[in-house]
C-alpha cells in the first residue's frame, strides 16, 4: 500500500477498490457534477424551511420509526459487506502508517496552487476578530485563562454571505426567488406556537447549525459545555513547520501543496485532552466548522502524526478565506474531505464522532 501511493498519479484508494464510490449517494466529496445536485438540494432545503412547521408536526410522529429504520441497516450508511470492506482496509491503513509512517514529501518547486473544492462551513464570512477556536475536554481546563463556561455561548457573528469569487467555479449562486409563488405564512395552533418560542429562545436566536445535506452533527456540543475559546495567536504561539505533502481528493485528484502552521500533535501538548474514567487518553478527536455546518472525527493517535497539520499558510501567504482562513486542517495520511476548512471546534472525545461525508456513505476512516 505505501508503494502504490508513493507512485505519482496513482490514484487507485482503498475505498474505490472496494467499491464504495461507485455504490455511494450521487454526492460525492467534491465532484464536479455535483454542484448542481447541491443546488437543487438547496432549493429544495429552501422549500422545506418555509414550510418547516407543517413539516415538524407531521415529523413528531413518524420520525422516531423512520430513525430506527435508518440505523437498523448500519452505523455508517453502508451495507454490511460493504461495510466489512473498509473496516478491514481501515485496519491495514492503521498497521501500515500507525504514528510512523510518513506520507511522502516533496521539494517546494514542485508544489502548486490548490484548487477550491467544497465550501460547506464557509459560505459566511467571519470577521477576524470575531473568530475563536473552541477547545473541549481539555485535563484541568480552569488553569487556562481562556476558560470559560459555556463555548457555545461565543457568538461569531457571521457575516453576509462570503463573495461568490471567493468559491469561483462552484455552484455557490441561489436563484433569484420566485416570491409569488412562496406558500403564505402557516398560521400556528396557540400550543405549537408556544413550544416554538420557547425552543427558539433557548437557541438564543442563533443560525441552526447543520444547513448542509448531511444535516445536523450528532456530535455537536450541547448549550452549556464548558472548555476554552482560543484566540487564534494561541495557536500560532506554538512552533511553525512547513510542509510540501501531496493533497488527494476522492474524487480522483492530487496535488502537491505546500502548507504552512502547527502541528497538531503541539497543539495536543499544549492543550491536552483529560483522562477518561479509565485513566487512558480518549480514543477520539471532533472537529466542526463554526457554523456546525461541517464536521469531521479522527482517531487521536492518527492526530498526533507528525504531518497532522494545523495550517495557517500555503504557498508562503496566509490562508485564504476559501481554503479554510483562519485554520483547516491538513492531514496527508486522510483523504480530502477529512481536512476540514475553518475549524472552529477542536473537541476530545472517547465517542466515535459524527463526520459529514460518512453520513453520507463514505468511509469515516478514509485513510489513503
Ligand atoms: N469546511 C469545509 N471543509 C472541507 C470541505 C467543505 O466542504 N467544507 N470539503 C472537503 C473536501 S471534499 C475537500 S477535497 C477539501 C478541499 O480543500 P481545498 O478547497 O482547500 O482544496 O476540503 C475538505 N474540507
Ligand atoms: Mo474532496
Amino acid at each position: 500500500m505505501r508503494e502504490e501511493m508513493q507512485v505519482e498519479g496513482e490514484e487507485t484508494s482503498s475505498v474505490e477498490r472496494s467499491g464504495a464510490a461507485s455504490q455511494v449517494s450521487e454526492s460525492r466529496p467534491g465532484a464536479p457534477g455535483f454542484a448542481a445536485d447541491a443546488a437543487a438540494r438547496r432549493e429544495s432545503a429552501r422549500r422545506t424551511r418555509r414550510s418547516f412547521v407543517v413539516a415538524a408536526v407531521a415529523a413528531a410522529g413518524g420520525y422516531g420509526f423512520y430513525r430506527w429504520i435508518d440505523r437498523s441497516e448500519g452505523d455508517e450508511l453502508q451495507p454490511k459487506p460493504l461495510r466489512e470492506a473498509l473496516n478491514a482496509n481501515a485496519a491495514v491503513a492503521r498497521a501500515v502508517f500507525d504514528e510512523r509512517g510518513l506520507a511522502p514529501t516533496y521539494p517546494v518547486g514542485r508544489s502548486v496552487e490548490l484548487r477550491v473544492n467544497g465550501n460547506y462551513g464557509i459560505k459566511e464570512e467571519i470577521a477576524p476578530e470575531n473568530y475563536r477556536l473552541q477547545a473541549v475536554g481539555v485535563e484541568q481546563p480552569k488553569r487556562f485563562r481562556q476558560y470559560v463556561e459555556d463555548v457555545t455561548a461565543w457568538d461569531y457573528k457571521f457575516a453576509a454571505k462570503a463573495e461568490d469569487k471567493a468559491h469561483a467555479g462552484h455552484d455557490t449562486k441561489v436563484a433569484p426567488k420566485d416570491e409569488a409563488s412562496a406558500p403564505a405564512e402557516v398560521q400556528l395552533p396557540p400550543a405549537f406556537a408556544a413550544a416554538f418560542a420557547r425552543l427558539k429562545k433557548e437557541q438564543g436566536d442563533k443560525r441552526p447549525r447543520g444547513q448542509e445535506e448531511a444535516g445536523k452533527s450528532d456530535s455537536t456540543l450541547a448549550a452549556g459545555t464548558s472548555g476554552l475559546l482560543l484566540t487564534l495567536e494561541d495557536v500560532t504561539r506554538l512552533p511553525r513547520h512547513e510542509l510540501v505533502t501531496q493533497f488527494k481528493c476522492i474524487e480522483g485528484w492530487s496535488q502537491i501543496v505546500h502548507w504552512g502552521g502547527v502541528r497538531l500533535r503541539d497543539f495536543i501538548e499544549a492543550y491536552p485532552p483529560a483522562k477518561n474514567a479509565q485513566g487512558q487518553d480518549p480514543k477520539y478527536v471532533y472537529m466542526e466548522t463554526p457554523d456546525g455546518d461541517y464536521y469531521c472525527g479522527f482517531h487521536l493517535n492518527e492526530c498526533r502524526h507528525p504531518q497532522s497539520l494545523l495550517v495557517t499558510e500555503m504557498a508562503g501567504k496566509p490562508l485564504p478565506v476559501w481554503h479554510g482562513a483562519p485554520l483547516r486542517l491538513h492531514m496527508p495520511i486522510k483523504y480530502g474531505y477529512k481536512q476540514i476548512k475553518r475549524i472552529g471546534l477542536i473537541a476530545y472525545t472517547d465517542e466515535k464522532p459524527d463526520d459529514y461525508w460518512a453520513k453520507l456513505g463514505y468511509d469515516w476512516y478514509a485513510g489513503i
